[in-house]
């Protein structure tokens, strides 16, 4: 079956090529992830938690679009979707106490905020932001640390469905979204991100992020823009479903 909108084209390969920097990467459509990751309230909204902290958050909201067509457009293809959210237990049993003494802010990790408890998993700013929130049969993993793969079901989640290759989006670039696609290459994925699917409150930090991943031949992965990732999907003509082996 094809998705809605994305007709198969008899005798179109399933394949995928990304005209990716500093090269293109190529996969089988099935083997392909988008892995958003922390576009939460709290990091995202005017009111949260990372305002609170006396950041911009406007860089964040302007990406929202942005993840929203990959997002439609992995959907459309039938493609694994993965969403991470920063988020801790209640009682922060998974908060070593070197994380929670971090921060130049009044309220830290457990405390009240202007959106419910500061990181804590089910409190309102916890939540993914409406506009990006995960559909039905998409995964959601809740993670302690910055990376996604640290004490988390990630690692299982991608091997069981045979994903190689992760395309990245979300909040910050430097921080969570480095710090992941860095665990990812380590574990010997692929990882590609979206550059005007993610930001940071500090500007250089984006970029200086973004250009030192993919230095050195792409010494953790490489960088591609929204628009030509989707297109890359559109060319493919497949959705993976059809195309895989049974
Ligand atoms: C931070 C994140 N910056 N999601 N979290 O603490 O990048």
């Amino acid at each position: 079956m094809s998705a809605p909108g994305y007709p198969a084209r008899p005798g179109a390969a399933d394949m995928i090529t990304f005209p990716s920097r500093p090269f293109s990467l190529t996969a089988p459509a099935g083997n392909i992830a988008l892995v958003v990751i922390d576009m939460q309230r709290d990091f995202v909204e005017p009111g949260g938690f990372g305002a609170a902290l006396g950041n911009d958050v406007t860089p964040l909201q302007n990406i929202i679009p942005a993840i929203a067509g990959l997002l439609a457009a992995f959907r459309a293809h039938g493609m694994t979707i993965i969403h991470t959210k920063e988020a801790h237990r209640p009682d922060l049993s998974d908060c070593p106490p070197t994380k929670r003494r971090r921060g130049l802010a009044e309220v830290g990790i457990g405390d009240e905020g202007p959106m419910g408890r500061i990181l804590i998993s089910g409190e309102p700013g916890n939540d993914i932001v409406p506009a990006l929130y995960p559909a039905d049969g998409e995964t959601v993993i809740e993670k302690p640390g910055k990376g996604a793969f640290y004490a988390t079901e990630l690692g299982a989640v991608l091997d069981a469905a045979g994903i190689t290759h992760l395309v990245f989006a979300g909040v910050t670039t430097e921080v969570c979204v480095q710090t992941t696609m860095r665990e990812a290459a380590d574990r010997g994925f692929e990882t590609l991100i979206a550059e005007d699917a993610t930001d940071s409150y500090f500007p250089a930090f984006k970029q200086a992020a973004i250009d030192m991943m993919i230095a050195q031949g792409g010494i953790v992965g490489c960088a591609a823009s929204t628009d030509d990732i989707v297109t890359a999907l559109d060319a493919s003509g497949k959705t993976p479903r059809e195309a895989r082996p049974s």
